[in-house]
């Protein structure tokens, strides 16, 4: 598939914040970006920033942003010549780079093929197995009889966990402390498969405890060439919701970066991997790393890896897309400073996550030395409950980690979004947060510091402190006023005055 065909116009099959990230780099490069909109759309930023936009339909994803018949007729109407699905709705859809093909359009991502594989995690496993990536002890596919899978368990040492082929994102996971238990877990396990599935789809993993999960940026052209962008540390996250992300990681050091990195690069051969995509690790406190995905599109964090690396992933995907070849080799690679993201959603972090929409009329955008922010917010938007929570992705770099943090809880303190509750105030805590800024980072980071009590606790501390600025602010004005110095009802003075230029 070694096709070289210039780009001119882009189709971007997506909406929000990473619709706007993908003008931003056709704008870059000369190229029409054409975007879409659903009916609770009209208004948004992405609509008003792209060369041309249409109306895809209703609110709902599946006959908007899911619609693919819909988005290609558009694309064929507005004469797109590639179509970039963002992350999320049609990026993993492996009927969609098949269907931008049969209607002679470049997909920019990876081949169906390479997506099949990925996208089944027991098959993906097998053929990292046979390229010698590690992965996590357990079965070599799919277990029928609870005898084979005490045997895996007996070998692979307890505890385990029996997952299910048809799982994902944690769901169909069980845990296993023993073989009595194993036999009762497996039992209901196989029966609520069947009555899902047909068939108990289950197999065996050692359980690892106390981990990080540590992933690697991957870009692979159609010559063949595969580079890795270094890791990110994603361990910071909620019910498989990442939270904060950032590079490097605090756990790794170049040797293991470079050892690990090129398993990541043998990981995306093995699969012939096209385009932008990222190898997911986890890591157990010992330090041994065992591959368990590929995410297959470019991901909500790529900004991390392009504020440590100085690279445009968008624009390198397009280059990918339209036949180039990877522009670097891998020693040409320098990792500078750190970066640190994190993800500001529409969700009260006081009350479960609850999802808080509606109308945001004002907000505060954060900028200035190594602060980026990637957003559609604007001052009178409306946050939507059809979508995504993603509202912002606010991120610092520095030139180690604690410049970034304190950029970053600077930035935080500066963010301010009215009308919907968000997960600032959690990041606020986080950032000031001991073991953080220690970098004991894993994925129970947030119930084994009992950083919601601290967030509490903050924002009380917050609200006295405001509580008494206010206080202060009205005796300082009533000993002023007592003084004789205000003039409260004074005439307007002219602000050019003031400054004393006039
Ligand atoms: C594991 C694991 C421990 N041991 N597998 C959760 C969803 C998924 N895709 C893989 N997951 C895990 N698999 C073994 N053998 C712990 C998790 C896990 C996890 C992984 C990555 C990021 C966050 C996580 C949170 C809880 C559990």
């Amino acid at each position: 598939m070694a096709m070289s065909k210039k780009i001119t116009s882009i189709l971007i099959a997506n909406r929000g914040e990473i619709a706007l990230r993908v003008i931003r780099a056709c704008r870059e490069l000369g190229i029409k970006s054409i975007a879409i909109y659903s009916d609770e759309d009209v208004r948004a930023v992405h609509v008003k920033r792209a060369d041309e936009a249409y109306h895809v339909g209703p609110a709902a994803p599946a006959q908007s942003y899911l619609n693919m018949d819909k988005i290609v007729e558009i694309a064929k109407a507005a004469g797109a010549d590639a179509i970039h699905p963002g992350y999320g709705f049609l990026s993993e859809n492996e009927n969609f780079p098949e269907m931008c093909d049969k209607n002679g359009m470049i997909f920019i991502g990876p081949t169906a093929k390479a997506m099949e594989i990925t996208g089944d995690k027991m098959k993906c496993k097998a053929v990292m197995k046979k390229a010698h990536v590690p992965t996590v002890p357990g079965s070599d596919g799919i277990i029928e009889d609870v005898e084979k899978a005490a045997d895996v368990a007996n070998k692979a040492g307890y505890p385990v966990l029996l997952k299910s082929a048809f799982g994902g994102g944690g769901r169909g996971i069980r845990l296993a402390n023993s073989e009595k238990q194993l036999r009762q877990e497996f039992e209901m396990a196989s029966a609520e498969s069947r009555a899902a599935f047909g068939k108990a789809a289950l197999f065996v993993e050692k359980y690892l405890q106390r981990i990080r999960h540590i992933e690697f940026q991957l870009v692979r052209d159609s010559h063949g060439n595969g580079r890795h962008l270094f890791e990110r540390e994603c361990s910071i996250q909620r019910r498989h919701q990442k939270l904060i992300e950032m590079s490097p990681s605090p756990v790794v050091d170049q040797k293991t970066r470079d050892r690990i990195g090129e398993i990541a690069v043998r990981a995306a051969e093995a699969v012939d991997y096209l385009n932008a995509g990222t190898a997911e690790f986890l890591r157990d406190p010992e330090g041994n790393f065992y591959f368990i995905e590929i995410n297959s599109r470019l991901q909500v964090e790529h900004p991390v890896t392009e504020l440590v690396t100085g690279l445009d992933l968008v624009k390198l995907q397009i280059a990918i897309a339209q036949g180039e070849e990877i522009p670097f080799k891998q020693e040409d690679l320098k990792m500078n400073g750190c970066a640190i993201e994190c993800r500001i959603n529409a969700e009260d972090p006081f009350y479960e996550f609850a999802p808080s929409t509606g109308a945001v009329p004002n907000c505060n955008i954060p900028y200035g030395p190594g602060v980026r922010v990637d957003t559609y917010l604007y001052p009178g938007c409306t946050v939507s409950g059809y979508y995504d929570s993603l509202t912002a992705k606010l991120l610092a770099w520095g030139r180690n980690f604690d410049e970034a943090r304190v950029r970053m809880r600077n930035a935080l303190d500066e963010f301010t979004i009215d009308g919907i509750n968000t997960t600032i105030p959690l990041y606020k805590t986080i950032m000031d947060e001991s073991n953080f800024i220690k970098g004991d980072l894993s994925t129970d980071y947030l119930d084994r510091f009992k950083i919601f009590d601290k967030m509490n606790e903050d924002a009380k501390e917050r609200a006295k402190g405001k509580a008494s600025a206010a206080v202060a602010s009205i005796l300082l004005q009533s000993e002023f006023v007592k003084k004789g110095g205000a003039q409260p009802a004074a005439k307007p003075v002219s602000k050019w005055k003031m400054r004393g230029t006039g």
